[in-house]
């Protein structure tokens, strides 16, 4: 039987489903007694989008095989040191994209439309004495994507109910895509009313959102994020609402999870949600079936079924 770490706690389904395996659980307990007694037998190690893994840690797991990760993103993953070792990784992909897309629209039109705060208006008792002040319409306007991966395809999708326009930035075009490419991405940021963010994290887009492209979208446009907020120059995003340069934003990640800046709690016009991209019974459920199937795969067959 194969030896399992595990880095954080996962769902008790999930860990009803590894009962039937040895599982060490890296976050409970001295971590450093644990890998002095178990280190040298540990074959498969359990992570998260969230938990991630340390190239030291992997260095120090001699008999590692496989890294099979719960969530799409893998930046906090030293893949390129598993790989070193000729160790896979795998994520759990697709199955969370059109979740992740919707609430990139529920983002969008609750930062437009204020629903959170007309929601806080309203039960504060506030509607005696005034009038919410008005919102920004989001029916045919310019949607820029900012990653047109699964996730940002998803998004652009869902467009076309809105009769919006749709451009995109990547490093380099999808071919075949119906959506016009922008190299450039401050010509993006300056065309687009709503600039949604659906890229990797990691360091090729580390800070990639930076003062200049908040300006170009300027006064009146809205950002939103539902990558990761590494992406994001989040103290430039802070200077840029406070200082009216831009119109609002909608945030489901951010900097220093859980820690969110406090100047960004207290700005009106930005929707701020804990990074509940995926948190959907659906989904979650989804994500947990191929975390677990690409364990199963790997420890039956010796291949990992979504290999980043
Ligand atoms: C995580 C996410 O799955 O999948 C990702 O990359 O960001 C989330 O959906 C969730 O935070 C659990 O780690």
């Amino acid at each position: 039987m194969s030896c399992i770490l595990q880095m954080g706690p996962l769902s008790e389904r999930v860990q009803q489903r590894l009962s039937g395996h040895e599982v060490l659980a890296y976050w409970l307990g001295d971590a450093e007694a644990l890998l002095a007694e178990h280190a040298g037998r540990i074959e498969i190690m359990l992570t998260s989008a969230r938990f991630g893994c340390s190239a030291s840690l992997i260095e120090r797991l001699p008999s590692l095989k496989a890294i099979c990760s719960f969530g799409v993103g893998h930046d906090a993953i030293a893949v390129e040191a598993a790989r070193a070792r000729g160790i896979p990784v795998s994520n759990t992909p697709d199955v969370l994209n059109e979740c992740v897309a919707d609430l990139a629209f529920g983002l969008i039109i609750d930062s437009a439309r204020q629903l959170a705060l007309g929601d806080r208006f309203v039960r504060e008792g506030r509607w005696a004495d005034a009038n919410l002040p008005l919102g920004r319409r989001v029916s045919g306007k310019r949607l820029g994507i900012v990653g047109l991966g699964r996730i940002g395809e998803a998004v652009a999708k869902r467009s076309t109910g809105f009769d919006m326009a749709v451009r995109y930035h990547n490093r380099r075009p999808v071919a075949g895509s119906p959506y016009e490419y922008e190299a450039n991405l401050l010509e993006l940021a300056r065309w687009a009313d709503f600039l949604v963010l659906s890229c990797p994290g990691g360091p090729q887009t580390q800070k990639l959102i930076d003062r200049a492209v908040l300006d170009a979208l300027g006064a009146k446009g809205i950002l939103i994020n539902v990558a990761r907020g590494s992406v994001v120059d989040e103290p430039a995003l802070v200077a840029a609402l406070q200082e009216g340069r831009l119109g609002g934003a909608g945030l489901d990640v951010f900097a220093d999870e859980p820690r969110v800046p406090a100047a960004l709690c207290e700005l009106p016009n930005v929707v701020l949600l804990p990074h509940i991209g995926s948190a959907t019974h659906e989904t979650r459920g989804a994500m947990e079936d191929l975390l677990l199937d690409n364990l199963d795969s790997f420890l039956r067959e010796g291949r990992l079924l979504t290999p980043v």
